[in-house]
């Protein structure tokens, strides 16, 4: 009998016996176990210990120790030191705390309880600092601040999932802790169910257990927020920069059909002057669900008419469903079968779940002949010019929701069941696409979705939030749920607009797209035998605010891109919770403003419910204009913000620099040749990063980029713009600086006075004649905003004043 079969009691690691040093760490034997405390960098230490083998695996973790150490030990204790944190070993019985290099305690295990055993279920105890917040745990409902509440992952189909919900369908067990001045990251890398306590009915510890393995956690510190999300990318991954296209509007639903009617939508956005870029076919497509098929009836030519949306500007995205009919004569039913690819019970019988199709069989992502298998599969969409995938129903979803969890995985050679392969099902499969249709697409960005992930998936696939349902509740959840995704490093993510279950109604759908213009991924989708939700469907006064935010969104694609790119430099998110920057101050937890966020670095969304005219909103620290009328106001303040249907609360932080294109014409291709560069006077110095390529290849990676940084001193009155790096030519030939805020109105430019220009610039374009609101309808107009007129250079530039 093992000691982990025999105590249905708390059975701790025990004391320590004696320890080795290691590569990059130690190795600890102690009266019930083993561990290894390995240094990743400066920054990031593993604790892994178990009481049998230890189990390497990851599908998660990308990055590898590199770590220096000085170790001192005492009678009492061994004291692991880097050049950012101190981990302090105790002996008797083994115990962790982590400290800052002053001696403050940011992180400690409970001294009686550490990490111990109940028969097979692993947990670990943190003692609760005073005043401690948690935040992030990725698509988990519930409030920003995680306190008082558990959490468990184990990836599952909740359809209309209200909120409260839990599990949902994605795993990302990492969560910082803020308290005193002090954040930290912890990321438990197991797969198996586990499971998060943050002072849920207890007021002693903070607790991470799993059901089965090791336990085994990664503690990272950084005097930031952020910081802590970059070191935890750097573990497991970050996103691959995605194609322009994928960003821009995506219209999808459950389903169009048949290929007329997927044709008149994507002619009716065009007709109607409302940009879009992707048409999304959902299970329809296929022919009785089957995946790779065609339904003959609905869509005789897809190919013809997937040429014909190209023409039109239009990428398409199909549906992946992963279960595969079993079905004598349905070739991927039989090839699979002939390759080995399914999974199997452990009697080598396959096993078989009822989905869409009726029973299938599911290819285990685990096994690399079936990853190669699925992208040989997908060739009959990328040869037909399809470059998006939308990988559904990878929980995995069957009917019943119970996947057997004695199902054997491969687990790339080290099998293991259903319990430890569940949650990184969907994470294999977005694999298997992305890694696939990357080399089927000659050269181009693929772009691919999933509903289920865990740890990691960033570096694979958008995330979006599953079947959400069409109430103003669901609308902030979805916001709350995209920022916390961000906050576990998955930063291309959101929510289906609109609402997936149930009808929208008027203004719930055109407060929902505004607030989604401002989301990373930005897709309208509803279920089967909804109301229809395009953009149009809800009379003209709807039309009008969606073609004007789904427009502004387009003129803010040189900023967005560059944020994206910054994500797959440094895993920031673009969808950024206000605890980012933001982590001490107690409004920013409050329920009244926990969904209010910065997309990018510079722009405050503050969402609010659709039937609100008025609404209070959190200027945290700094200065704030209203981004439509250039008002400004002080931070750290309440505000009453008016929010007609017409617009959204919308700020923009001093000193911002905003690239934005004068203009939206069709899809990312049509932003015009201006680009404009709005900068916000503020009182601090600020840096933005410009970035721009050709929004499809790879051709960046070898060099075929354009950046720039652009900085803003108001200290020295100027605002530098660096020459240009990369040999990409920019689409823009002319530079229009806006200046807002500023006193003086007379700007030298590298030394030379230059002309100063006055315009009445508008956001937001009235089209229709319609005037529902009377007289309260606001004027969105910046009068006679000052704005300088150049060639676009690539040299340095120097603007004083
Ligand atoms: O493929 C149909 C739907 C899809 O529209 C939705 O977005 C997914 O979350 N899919 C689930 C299958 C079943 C929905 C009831």
């Amino acid at each position: 009998m093992t000691d982990i079969d025999k105590h249905n009691t708390n059975q701790s690691l025990g004391d320590l016996r004696r320890y080795t040093k290691i590569d990059h760490g130690i190795e600890g034997h102690t009266s019930h176990g083993t561990f290894k405390v390995v240094v990743y960098n400066p920054h990031t230490i593993r604790i892994h210990a178990t009481l049998a083998q230890y189990n390497d695996h990851s599908y998660a973790v990308v990055d590898t120790p590199s770590g220096d150490f000085k170790l001192e030990e005492s009678e009492t204790s061994l004291v692991i030191t880097t050049s950012k944190i101190q981990l302090i070993l105790y002996r008797t019985p083994v115990r962790f705390v982590f400290k800052d290099l002053k001696g403050n305690v940011i992180n400690e295990d409970d001294a009686a309880f550490g990490t111990s055993w109940i028969g097979e279920q692993v947990s670990t105890y943190k003692k609760l600092q005073p005043d401690e917040r948690f935040i992030g745990l990725g698509e988990k409902t519930g409030s920003l601040d995680r306190r008082g509440n558990g959490y468990q992952n184990w990836n599952t189909d909740n359809y209309a999932y209200h909120n409260g919900s839990d599990p949902l369908y994605c795993s990302t067990p990492f969560y910082i802790g803020i308290h005193a001045g002090q954040a930290y990251g912890i990321y438990f890398d197991n797969s198996h169910k586990t499971h998060f306590n943050f002072g849920a009915s207890n007021n002693r510890f903070m607790s991470f257990a799993a059901d089965r393995g090791d336990m085994n956690y990664y503690f990272i510190y950084d005097d930031s927020v952020s910081g802590i999300i970059e070191y935890y990318t750097q573990l497991t991954g970050r996103m691959e920069l995605p194609p322009l296209w994928s960003i821009g509007y995506q219209q999808c639903r459950y389903s169009y059909y048949p290929d007329k009617e997927v044709l008149s939508t994507a002619r009716t956005f065009r007709e109607k002057d409302i940009p879009a870029d992707v048409i999304v076919l959902d299970i329809h497509y296929m022919d009785q669900f089957k995946i790779f098929t065609w339904d003959k009836n609905h869509f005789p030519d897809p190919a013809g008419m997937i040429q014909t949306l190209k023409e039109q500007g239009f990428h398409v995205v199909v549906m992946c469903d992963p279960g595969i009919k079993a079905e004598d004569g349905y070739a991927p039913y039989e090839s699979g079968k002939e390759h080995d690819i399914f999974l199997k019970y452990p009697d080598g019988t396959h096993y078989s779940g009822q989905v869409w199709p009726g029973w299938c069989y599911f290819p285990d992502f685990t096994k690399p002949e079936a990853r190669e298998w699925w992208k040989n599969s997908l060739k009959s969409y990328s040869e037909i010019g399809i470059d998006g995938f939308w990988n559904d129903m990878n929980e995995i979803a069957t009917w019943g929701n119970t996947l057997p969890e004695l199902i054997e995985f491969d687990f790339d050679g080290n099998k293991t069941s259903s319990r430890e392969g569940r949650n990184v099902y969907g994470l294999q499969m977005s694999r298997s696409t992305y890694e696939g249709t990357r080399e089927l697409l000659n050269g181009k960005r693929p772009f691919n979705l999933t509903r289920s992930a865990f740890s990691g998936i960033q570096r694979y696939a958008a995330v979006w939030t599953g079947d959400n349902v069409a109430n103003e509740e669901h609308m902030m959840l979805g916001v709350r749920l995209v920022n916390s995704l961000g906050l576990t490093g998955i930063a291309f993510a959101g929510y289906d607009i609109g609402g997936f279950v149930g009808n929208a109604h008027e203004s719930l759908f055109a407060r929902w797209l505004q607030i989604g213009a401002f989301s990373p991924f930005f897709r309208g989708h509803s279920m089967v035998n909804s109301r229809d939700s395009e953009p149009w469907s809800y009379g003209e006064e709807v039309e009008e605010v969606s073609r004007n935010f789904i427009t502004l969104r387009y003129k803010l694609l040189p900023y967005l891109y560059s944020c994206f790119y910054m994500a797959t430099k440094t895993g920031i998110p673009v969808s950024r919770s206000l605890a980012i920057y933001y982590p001490e101050d107690a409004h920013i937890y409050d329920g009244l403003f926990e969904q209010q966020y910065l997309f990018g670095p510079s722009l405050m969304v503050a969402p609010v419910e659709s039937n609100a005219s008025l609404a209070k909103v959190y200027l945290p620290e700094g200065e704030w204009y209203e981004f439509f009328t250039d008002k400004k106001h002080i931070g750290q303040q309440q505000i009453i913000a008016e929010c007609s249907i017409e617009t959204v609360p919308l700020y923009v932080k001093g000193s911002a620099i905003i690239p934005m294109a004068p203009y939206a014409k069709n899809n990312t291709q049509g932003l015009g040749t201006t680009l404009e560069i709005h900068i916000y006077y503020g009182q601090d110095k600020n840096e933005f990063f410009y970035y721009e390529d050709d929004g499809e290849s790879y051709a960046y990676k070898e060099g075929d980029f354009h950046q720039r940084t652009i900085a803003f001193d108001p200290d020295k009155s100027q605002l530098k713009i660096a020459e240009v790096e990369g040999s990409y030519s920019s689409r823009f030939d002319a530079l229009k600086i806006c200046f807002h805020g500023f006193e003086s109105s007379r700007f030298k430019v590298n030394s030379k006075l230059a002309d100063t220009f006055y315009e009445d610039y508008r956001y937001i374009q009235k089209i229709s004649n319609f005037d529902p609101v009377g007289d309260r309808r606001q004027e969105f107009v910046l009068k006679d905003l000052p704005y300088l007129l150049l060639d676009y250079t690539t040299g340095p530039l120097t603007i004083s004043w």
